[in-house]
């Protein structure tokens, strides 16, 4: 039995997904982030960055979304989330799934916690306003790569969508949030309506179509 920490819509989000893909059974542990919950010193001793999520499955304890992504497609072989080892579909898998979590990641983080990236007030404004600038790049890149097809990576839905679709989800505040791209839209289209999706999304209190409106 797996143990996932999360928050409500935090990079919770893409684990929970998969572990639901996977079928595999789990129990969900709150981090209540509004009582700080994440810097608990029993919390610190799973995931020493105070941060949400980490995942334990019997002795392993995993910090970093995408990492506990890997292990449960890699767990899980015969749900399909992840090409087979060696295959040039699995290096692209690796590269999207590291672009989309070292990439488009810390540029949203940056776009919603500014502060975190200056100590000058006067600058957050521009914090802000260049991180936005480099995730209109990057979701541009992302645009391009999917062209017809709604998956990342040869054709088939993959734990790299669902972490796509988890970063979609954070960036409604954004002035071209991806959801208004073509390519963009289709991708979150055919993964929000993917059983699994809607059972984490309602464990979560969430509606996985809110890509879909302005906030
Ligand atoms: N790279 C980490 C980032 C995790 C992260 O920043 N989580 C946020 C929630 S989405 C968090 O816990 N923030 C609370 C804090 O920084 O105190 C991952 O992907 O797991």
């Amino acid at each position: 039995m797996y143990r996932l920490y999360y928050f409500p819509g935090n990079a919770n989000l893409a684990p929970h997904i998969l572990l639901e893909e996977a079928g595999a059974p789990y129990e969900l542990v709150l981090v209540d982030r509004e009582k700080e919950g994440q810097k608990d010193p029993d919390y610190l001793r799973l995931n020493p960055n105070g941060r949400i999520p980490t995942l334990v499955d019997g002795d392993l304890v995993l910090f970093e979304a995408a990492a506990i992504c890997l292990h449960v497609a890699d767990r899980h072989p015969e749900a399909g989330l992840a090409p087979a080892h060696g295959s040039a579909d699995r290096a692209h898998f690796h590269k999207w799934l590291i672009y989309l979590t070292n990439t488009i990641q810390p540029d949203y983080m940056a776009f919603r916690y500014p502060e975190k990236y200056t100590a000058d007030p006067d600058g957050l404004a521009a914090v802000r306003q260049q991180a936005e600038r480099r995730l209109a790049t990057g979701f541009a890149v992302l645009e391009g790569a999917l062209g017809n097809d709604p998956y990342l990576v040869g054709g088939r839905y993959s734990a790299c969508d669902a972490y796509l679709f988890m970063l979609c989800t954070w960036a409604r505040r954004l002035a071209n949030p991806p959801a208004a791209l073509p390519a963009l839209r289709r991708a979150l289209d055919a993964v929000a309506v993917r059983p699994a999706v809607e059972r984490a999304f309602s464990a979560e209190g969430l509606d996985p179509r809110a890509y879909a409106t302005r906030p």
